[in-house]
């Protein structure tokens, strides 16, 4: 059901892990984005061409749905909330409640510093004026993600937020009513019933009743993917989705069956996604290898959760110790990162890359996905080790004020002149001087 990999005895005492082999010996399943962009290039320039009625007949061919309003009336939001099963909409509140305590801790506020007296440098943070999040359609939504990209948005304080997600065949030609439910318990109003690539354009250029935004956030497939690629020039963009990935570094003390059903918690979102067990232990790795069979037998989405257990994306790796476990997570640069060992809380200090870290054994991938008050929207694909995962951040931009006395710009003045000079852009050092006539010494060239 899912391969192993030994690494045990690989390395000579004294030398280490090839790291870079480890995206080789568990390779992430190929997105070909590439592909995609010739198939959404032409839609998009024809959204940004002829706008709402090209936004209308792409929905019509790709969602098999004519919509006539794209805007999703302001009762069609009302009902759906209404019409929400009450245990799902108090699990959401629980969720919404978490992630915006989690959201204001994280804001942050501007930074005063002053590198000399009377010369001001202020990090402001403002945020971002207008976000339009991609909520993906299908029979059961994620609806949670409406949840983890609003909440941080209007954290940041976000002005203006729309949000689009495909219309539905079942429903009217309106959104999931899950999707729309949760959109009205956080106040959104703007909602459209758009999807795919051309939704993403209608965002990136604006189109008739709906203003171009600044940002465009949410997950969505290859072709969403694809078009969030193609208008980057237009707008800005949350990181690009992969197939969702799982790695746990367990040792003895790690309870088998759990680990087991963290496994096919993220194998059942894709077939593509990645399930990975690190572990020195192989009476864990023989036990989850057993239990895995056995709870896949039971699991609803059982094709989908096989294919991804069973792909080369994901694999039991068995390592010499702990301490090579862990420089295998870190190589691998997981999106979700569990560390079930007798140690846990100190081995995650000892990790830098992985989208987030879930500690000991009571804290399952599960967990983060919707009531953590952590955010699900991480980096895939080993992006990792350079980018962070959704939040109140996502949203601000740092602005740097500069304010300098005049005392203060004089007392740098030669400096500036100096490197000026050295870059050969005597302009630079003129404005200095400009200010200060009557200081021969800081005018002069070296
Ligand atoms: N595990 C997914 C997020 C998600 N899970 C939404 C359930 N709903 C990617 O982090
Ligand atoms: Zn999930």
């Amino acid at each position: 059901m899912i391969r192993r990999v030994d690494l045990r005895g690989r390395v000579a005492a004294g030398e280490v892990l090839d790291l870079q082999a480890v995206h080789e010996l568990v390779p992430r399943a190929l997105l070909d984005v590439e592909a995609a962009l010739d198939v959404v290039r032409p839609i998009c320039l024809d959204v940004r061409h002829r706008g709402l009625e090209a936004i209308k007949e792409y929905g019509e061919k790709f969602d098999h749905v004519r919509v006539e309003d794209l805007r999703v009336p302001a009762e069609a939001l009302k009902t759906a909330l209404e019409e929400l099963d009450p245990a799902v909409r108090s699990a959401f509140e629980e969720s919404i409640r978490r992630v915006r305590e989690v959201s204001e801790d994280e804001r942050g506020a501007d930074v005063v510093s002053e590198p000399a007296p009377g010369g001001r440098v202020t990090q402001r943070l403002v945020p971002v004026q207008r976000v339009g999040l991609y909520v993906p359609g299908g029979r059961a939504p994620l609806a949670s993600s409406v949840v983890m990209n609003v909440v941080p948005a209007q954290v940041a304080g976000v002005q203006s937020l729309a949000v689009a997600s495909p219309p539905q065949k079942d429903f009217g030609g309106l959104p999931h009513p899950t999707v729309l439910a949760v959109c009205a318990m956080l106040g959104i109003e703007e909602v459209y019933a758009m999807g795919g690539s051309q939704a993403i354009a209608g965002f990136a250029y604006g189109f008739e009743g709906c203003r171009k935004v600044n940002l465009i956030t949410g997950p969505g497939n290859i072709y969403v993917v694809a078009a969030k690629r193609f208008v980057q020039s237009e707008v800005g963009i949350d990181s690009e989705a992969g197939p969702t990935e799982i790695a746990v570094l367990a040792d003895d003390t790690a309870d088998a069956a759990h680990v087991a059903a963290d496994l096919i918690s993220q194998a059942e979102h894709d077939p593509m996604a990645a399930s990975v067990l690190v572990t020195p232990s192989e009476a864990l790795a023989t036990a989850v290898e057993a239990e895995l069979p056995k709870q896949v037998a039971k699991t609803k989405h059982r094709e989908r959760v096989e294919e991804a257990l069973g792909g080369q994306q994901s694999a039991v790796v068995l390592v010499d110790d702990l301490d090579q476990g862990t420089a295998v997570v870190d190589a691998y640069a997981a999106e979700h990162l569990e560390i079930q060992t007798v140690d846990a809380e100190e081995r995650a200090a000892l990790i830098s890359n992985a989208g987030a870290i879930f500690v000991g054994g009571w804290s399952p991938v599960s967990l983060g996905d919707y009531c953590a008050g952590s955010n699900h929207v991480l980096p895939t694909a080993g992006c990792a080790c350079h980018s962070s995962g959704l939040s109140v951040r996502s949203f601000l931009k740092a602005v740097h004020v500069i304010n300098y006395s005049r005392q203060a710009l004089a007392e740098v003045a030669q400096h500036v002149v100096n490197l000026a000079h050295a870059e050969d852009l005597p302009g630079h050092a003129a404005a200095v001087t400009a200010r200060f006539p009557e200081a021969p010494a800081a005018t002069s060239e070296p």
